[in-house]
């Protein structure tokens, strides 16, 4: 994310002409399939859901539990998996494409990320618990889990923090990790250690699932395809393993999908990302999402405490008294720094 900020301006003219070019060719693709959908018949509108989508086209469960790949009308604006729609069928179907999805139903919840370029990017809909996936492997971030932690409070969606890959821990790394999620028990969110490569601590899993609709998110390579084949062993979802040289995960997973889980629930993977951001959100919800803060706030001795080095600061006293984890304040202030020096033009407000 910061590398992307040194471009300069032929770099950032030519990125801008290239994604005009993009633009255009898809408007005129979309166009043109539109123009084919005028011309051959639909038959009755019908209710489906999301299940994953690519570019111009969805994939559509219908009530059967089949799954249809559709062109999407150009009306749509948003359209992601997880999304209630309603379609129509293709009477003479054709290029692989069995309908259109002609609306979308109101959301109860949306994940959304921003993007460096393209601004605030929608990537699952109708979510009930946001699983914010770790590992020991690549190497255990508490910065990302308090971003998530932030989006989840801001989404108001449950989060469930898991930690897969225990497998890879000695004793007394578990102990050192163990303590260091402390924090978050503290604060009273949940907590899963377990691993899908032996299975250990996975059937607790199964209880936080068997309901509603879940997502699993976080860095790239942490786990989360892998704990879908543990969970669905018939589907084998592609893999891969962390690169030796930057111990970083490989992007393995390009789109989110939804699958049905035998025991109720269904289960949204989504691909990883290398830094979760959080332009979009302003300081005061960034704040609040800190849950663990809000019964310090307003309390400072002055109105417009920056909760740096100001005097009579209540979230400095709480830290003292240790009502407040440090790393937890430290992360907060390293959140909002990067909100002011990273943040592109795209989510300034003048
Ligand atoms: N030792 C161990 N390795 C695991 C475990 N779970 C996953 N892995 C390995 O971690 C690597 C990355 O796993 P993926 O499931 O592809 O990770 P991901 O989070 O889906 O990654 P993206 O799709 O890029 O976001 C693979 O080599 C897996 O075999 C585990 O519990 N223990
Ligand atoms: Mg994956
Ligand atoms: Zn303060």
């Amino acid at each position: 994310m910061t590398k992307k900020k040194h471009l300069n301006n032929r770099q950032t003219d030519r990125i801008a002409g290239n994604q005009q070019k993009r633009l255009d060719r898809l408007e005129k693709k979309a166009a043109k399939v539109e123009q084919q959908l005028e011309h051959t018949q639909l038959s009755a509108p019908e209710a489906g859901v999301v299940i994953s989508r690519f570019g111009q086209h969805a994939d559509v469960e219908d009530h059967t539990g089949a799954i249809e790949r559709c062109n999407i009308r150009r009306t749509i604006n948003s359209l992601v998996c997880g999304d209630k729609v309603v379609w129509r069928r293709s009477l003479q179907p054709q290029g692989g494409i069995s309908g259109v999805i002609e609306a979308v139903q109101e959301r109860s919840s949306v994940l959304s990320r921003p993007d460096f370029y393209d601004g605030l990017k929608p990537v699952a809909a109708n979510i009930d618990l946001l699983i914010i996936v770790s590992a020991v492997l690549p190497v255990l971030s508490l910065n990302i889990i308090d971003r998530y932690l932030v989006a989840a409070e801001a989404m108001q969606i449950k989060p469930l923090l898991l930690l897969n890959k225990i497998d890879l821990l000695s004793a007394e790394e578990r102990a050192v990790v163990d303590k260091q999620l402390e924090i978050y028990r503290k604060i009273g969110y949940e907590i899963l250690l377990l691993s899908a490569k032996t299975g250990e601590g996975m059937a607790q899993l199964d209880e936080y699932l068997k309901s509603g609709t879940s997502i699993f998110v976080g860095q790239s390579g942490v786990g989360k395809s892998s704990l879908v084949n543990n969970l669905l062993p018939e589907l084998q979802v592609v893999t891969r393993e962390v690169s030796d040289g930057s111990g970083l995960g490989q992007h393995t997973t390009t789109v989110a999908r939804l699958y049905h889980l035998p025991e109720g629930g269904e289960l949204i993977d989504s691909p990883g990302i290398r830094e979760f951001a959080l332009w979009h959100l302003p300081p005061d919800e960034v704040l609040w999402g800190f849950k663990e803060f809000r019964p310090w706030l307003g309390r400072c001795k002055f109105r417009d405490c920056k909760h740096l080095n100001d005097p009579g600061c209540a979230l400095h006293h709480a830290i003292e008294i240790e009502e407040i984890s440090a790393e937890r304040f430290d992360n907060y202030h390293k959140i909002l720094l990067s909100m002011v020096q990273d943040k592109p033009n795209f989510f300034k407000v003048d």
